[in-house]
């Protein structure tokens, strides 16, 4: 690992010192305190990207020339809903490049609302049971088979009745979630920034897509420019979380039990470990991360700098009681690590000691713009948390 290139302003792990405690968000690679939101923006945020980059996920290519082909626009919800199904095209790449299948539901008596963008795994006709809704074609090769079986996953009514809409698409539009290199996006993008082992994972390629996702939001009159929320589930929650350190143009971001390489570090993490994660799921990340298996305090960075990096945006980490593998206690020290940058940013971040449980009402005097809401699950999304969820979308969204 130590022989990789590394660009100038990234460590090799040798070279750092090896530290048990997360480091210090506040203090360069070189050492140096980070005292402003100047030097924050200009120094210490890229070369915290660069690290993630580098040492984690891989690099990802830049924003690509997009088209947005037209669709279908229909009523959907016994006509209180529209759903738009909107292809996004890489005309750049070649005919035969995969292709997002965006499915955009909002409210139909409203103008331009907050949306709620994530990918899905069952495929957009899993949202809601309405034969209108398109099963895609790797929908239908990864997805599940039945129409609406995550309706009470994503519960599109409630936020349909609260002003808010919801955009997805199935991961495998970008790339399958398993080890074959030669599938999905990733192979028609050969010029990388970074030596061969720095190539990017499947999680930077979903994070990457979710961006895409907001490139046509923000080309949609039905979405509001300034409430691109970003959530994602599990191993989606970690690609969520990844979008939103390195997208400003999102606007708040929910990591759901986002887990190891989400928001739990991967220092001190006595569930599932970097050994475990990489092994199980190599393709996830690039070819450096599984190094740091058995030595996670050699790591330049660690999970909390990831949330770190969305400040001073919104960010509701959203964990389960009983969902032990991903660790909700350590995903706590995480957040709390990263409550400093809020603070140097001019944001509250966290109120009190930053935990919310179960019917903890979520409210201005309760939270700020970073918190940790636990209900009382295993490993799920439902209806209990989006009520949380959309409760501080509204004080931030407004
Ligand atoms: C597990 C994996 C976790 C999490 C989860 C999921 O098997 O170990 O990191 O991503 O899958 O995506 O549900």
């Amino acid at each position: 690992m130590d022989q990789t290139t590394a660009p100038a302003d990234v460590p090799t792990p040798s070279a750092i010192p090896a530290r048990s405690a997360l480091p210090d968000p506040l203090v360069a690679f070189d050492g140096t305190a980070v005292e402003t939101a100047d030097e924050w923006d200009v120094r210490r945020r890229p070369e915290i990207q660069r690290a993630f980059e580098h040492y984690v996920y891989g690099y990802a290519p830049d924003a690509p020339a997009i088209e947005i082909g037209t669709g279908q626009s229909t009523a959907v919800l016994d006509g209180r809903a529209t759903l738009e199904e909107r292809t996004i095209y890489f005309t750049d790449l070649p005919a035969d490049a995969p292709t997002i299948e965006l499915a955009v539901f909002t409210p139909a008596d409203r103008d331009s609302v907050p949306v709620f963008l994530g990918l899905n795994n069952g495929g957009n006709h899993a949202i809601i049971d309405d034969p209108a809704v398109t099963i895609t074609d790797t929908a239908a090769e990864f997805g599940v088979e039945d129409r609406g079986v995550a309706s009470e996953y994503w519960c599109v009514e409630q936020l349909i009745e609260r002003g808010y809409g919801l955009a997805t698409f199935h991961p495998a539009d970008i790339g399958p979630d398993r080890d074959d290199p030669t599938e999905g996006i990733q192979p028609y993008y050969a010029d990388l920034p970074g030596p061969a082992p720095t190539r990017w994972g499947t999680i930077a390629a979903w994070a990457w897509g979710l961006r895409r996702g907001v490139d046509a939001l923000l080309e949609n009159p039905r979405v509001r420019d300034d409430g691109i929320a970003v959530i994602g589930h599990s191993r989606l929650g970690k690609a969520a979380l990844l979008a939103g350190a390195f997208d400003e143009r999102i606007d708040l971001v929910v990591p759901h039990q986002s887990g190891t390489g989400g928001v739990t570090p991967a220092r001190d993490n006595d569930q599932e470990t970097v050994a475990a994660i990489t092994e199980a799921f190599p393709h996830w990340f690039n070819d450096l991360f599984p190094a740091f298996g058995g030595r996670p305090e050699r790591l330049p960075v660690d999970q909390h700098l990831l949330v770190a990096l969305v400040a001073p945006r919104p960010l509701l980490d959203t964990e389960g009681t009983r969902d032990y593998w991903t660790n909700p206690g350590r995903a706590l020290d995480s957040i709390r690590a990263a409550d400093p940058v809020y603070d140097l940013l001019g944001e509250d971040g966290l109120v009190g000691d930053g935990l919310l449980y179960g019917d903890d009402k979520v409210t201005a005097g309760t939270v700020g713009t970073l918190a940790q809401y636990r209900r009382e699950t295993e490993h799920t999304l439902n209806q209990g948390y989006w009520d949380a969820i959309l409760d501080f979308a509204d004080l931030h969204l407004g």
